[in-house]
């Protein structure tokens, strides 16, 4: 494809309270599956990039985990991931919903009126559960705040998306693209696998046991009619692990069937997967625990 003098490209950074609808509407905007979803909050950990790319521009969306107070060390990881995604960025979107304004959208939109360098754009979502009225009245507040725009969507039910790629590149930079043309991320595909695996987690257990696990890949071999992924769940207590587990090993089985189905779904390819359950004791709170799992 030839670029035309006038192509747009851009870093366009999503950021939003926990459980907004960051990674879904990210997934929307690419069509591809790239940033795991679930009701849970806190769920996406990494700063994770979506490339969208079409003949007249190239945008690539950066979602963030939920902005959250630092407990653990974990989320003062995830705190400074929102933080670079700010710093290198030409757009800041901020996405928010029907509860707005929370604590959380008044700690975010401070931080984002500081910032001066970038142009910001606000997103409204989840208007599928909003009336009219609650609709423009937040409107109105985020009007108040100083977005150069305010677009209103459900992610989830597909409305008001299609003008979203438009509006957003009028506020990138005349540019040629950053990454090949049919890139649709820079992550390596065992990253997708361990965040596919991870999903089923979070989608699967209640209260401690999604939070303080993690998944890592430790084999990823591709045969010609499968690809066979070995991966460690990792927990911080035994308790956890117990749980994962089942009774007669019902629980992990499920999980690992449900993995390989999404497995299979993405990487196109059937998936014969082995999980590993493993205990790091209290890995959230240890540095060298959170870089060993590419934190
Ligand atoms: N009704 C409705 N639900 C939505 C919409 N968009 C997302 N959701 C749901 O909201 C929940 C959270 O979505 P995510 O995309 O995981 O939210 P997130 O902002 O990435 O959350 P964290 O990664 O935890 O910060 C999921 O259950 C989604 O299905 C929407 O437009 N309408
Ligand atoms: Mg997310």
């Amino acid at each position: 494809m030839l670029i035309p003098e006038n192509y747009r490209s851009g870093f366009a950074t999503i950021i939003g309270k926990p459980n907004v609808g960051k990674s879904t509407l990210l997934n929307r905007l690419i069509g591809e599956k790239l940033s795991i979803v679930s009701p849970k909050p806190q769920t996406t950990r990494h700063r994770v990039k979506g490339i969208y790319t079409d003949k007249e521009r190239q945008i690539v969306f950066i979602d963030t985990p939920g902005y959250l107070k630092p407990r653990y060390e974990l989320q003062k990881q995830m705190m400074k991931s929102i933080e670079e995604g700010i710093n290198d960025s030409d757009l800041l979107i901020f996405i928010t919903d029907h509860k707005f304004p929370t604590d959380y959208d008044k700690q975010l939109c401070e931080i984002i009126k500081k910032e001066k360098r970038v142009n910001k754009f606000a997103i409204l979502n989840k208007i599928d559960l909003m009336s009219d009225d609650i609709k423009d009245n937040i409107v109105s507040q985020l009007t108040d705040i100083g977005f150069s725009e305010i677009a209103c969507i459900s992610a989830v039910k597909d409305e008001n998306m299609s003008v979203l790629i438009e509006s957003i590149s009028r506020y990138l930079p005349q540019s040629r693209p950053y990454y090949p043309l049919d890139d649709l991320s820079d992550m390596p595909v065992r990253f997708f696998a361990q965040e596919i695996i991870r999903e089923q987690i979070f989608l699967s257990f209640r209260d401690e046991v999604p939070y303080s696990s993690t998944v890592t890949v430790e084999k990823f071999i591709e045969l010609d009619n499968k690809i066979e992924i070995l991966a460690n769940v990792w927990f911080e207590r035994r308790t956890q692990k117990i749980i994962f587990i089942g009774e007669k090993g019902k629980k992990i089985r499920s999980i690992t069937e449900q993995s390989e189905r999404e497995l299979y779904k993405f990487l196109k390819k059937r998936v014969k997967l082995e999980l590993w359950v493993k205990i790091k004791q209290d890995w959230r709170k240890k540095k060298n625990a959170l870089k060993e799992f590419g934190y």
